[in-house]
């Protein structure tokens, strides 16, 4: 009996450890891009589930990939863009999803699925969060005062044009550091495929933008939306809604800095960003949760409200703010999207020649 005793002890204390195990798997690691969620979305999930999550966050492909290929990233969830999912899916870098623990996937949006099953065949490893274009952002007032009323914000001789870059030098360029996104935007202007495997095209891409570069204030991901936002520079190639944060902010600040967005006539590059659970990920039961969460439409409209980008649930539009569904930065019209080209998917061989290209730009030399 005394022994029975003994055991049941042994086993509610075992179970009593578990229970702690468990309390101590109440967390979850996220690993998403920079200005990317709304204020209360991990609040609003953490108070839902009894989650802890670790919320952490990146602002290039280039960035997140290095951190999934060295391995042991220690994130459960995480968002690349479907330029670079198919890669990493082939190198074995996610996990399968498992639909059935995702009651929400009925919400999200048939065409930007198929849209995005280019890169993810069946959508077997990834769902789309937002997705957006790499436009132009500026300041009209300051880019005026430099190139007149005639500057054409509508293209990319705004800023490969050297003369019109001289002379925005005075107020401040910037453009995204990511070789995979700046250098097809390049090559597009120059009329090359976006895509191009072509050393002596991308060479060509990379001179392009070594004859502006003493005009260019930094490459950066990140830091235009404040730099916008409160006068510093005046141009930007940025993410659509990263602009149309610059502009909020702006705005919020006492609306003497206006910012506009345009989507340059001859085309812009655009993405579907993705979220996906690492092959090692620690917390999959939580990451299916918080993926869960995302596909609420609630949620998910809440985050656009907050960030200006277009999401990919068809059921969150009515819910989506009118002033931002009629904003043709984030929902551009069709005549628009028909310009818009995807962000090519590279193989890491030529990736590699775009980043040392990339390198040299940056560096001047
Ligand atoms: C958020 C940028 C996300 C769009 N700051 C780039 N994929």
């Amino acid at each position: 009996m005394k022994m029975f005793g003994r055991t049941l002890l042994t086993l509610s204390l075992l179970g009593a450890m578990a229970t702690g195990a468990q309390a101590n798997d109440k967390v979850l690691r996220v690993y998403n891009w920079s200005d990317y969620i709304a204020p209360d979305t991990v609040k609003k999930f953490e108070d839902e589930t009894g989650i802890r999550v670790t919320y952490d966050v990146f602002d290039s492909n280039e960035t997140l990939e290095a951190r999934l290929l060295a391995g042991k990233s220690g994130y459960d969830i995480v968002v690349p863009s479907n330029s670079f999912l198919a890669k990493q899916i082939k190198a074995g870098v996610y996990q399968p999803l498992d639909k059935s623990k995702l009651s929400n996937w009925k919400n999200l949006n048939p065409v930007l699925l198929k849209n995005a099953s280019a890169s993810d065949p069946d959508n077997g490893h990834a769902f789309p969060y937002m997705w957006g274009s790499i436009g132009i952002g500026y300041n009209p007032a300051k880019v005026k005062e430099v190139l007149g009323t005639d500057a054409p914000v509508n293209s990319w001789d705004l800023l490969f044009k050297p003369e019109n870059a001289a002379k925005l030098k005075a107020c401040g360029i910037s453009f995204l550091d990511s070789p995979t996104e700046m250098l097809p935007a390049a090559l597009h202007y120059l009329g090359y495929p976006v895509n191009s495997q072509d050393k002596a095209q991308i060479i060509e891409a990379e001179a392009l933008f070594m004859k502006i570069r003493p005009s260019v204030a930094y490459f950066h991901s990140s830091k235009y939306i404040s730099d916008l936002a409160n006068g510093n520079i005046c141009v930007a190639v940025g993410y659509s809604g990263d602009v149309l944060q610059a502009k909020a902010r702006a705005k919020e600040a006492g609306d003497k800095v206006k910012i506009e967005y345009s989507i340059p006539k001859e085309g812009a590059g655009s993405f579907y960003d993705m979220v996906a659970i690492p092959r090692d990920a620690a917390n999959v039961d939580n990451a299916y949760l918080f993926m869960n969460f995302l596909m609420r439409p609630d949620i998910i409209a809440d985050v656009t409200n907050n960030i200006g980008y277009s999401n990919a649930n068809a059921a969150a539009t009515p819910l989506v703010d009118e002033a931002i569904r009629d904003d043709p930065g984030s929902y551009p019209p069709q005549a628009v999207m028909a310009t818009l080209y995807a962000i090519p998917d590279m193989p890491i061989g030529i990736q590699r020649v775009m980043t040392r290209g990339w390198t040299r730009v940056k560096l001047g030399k």
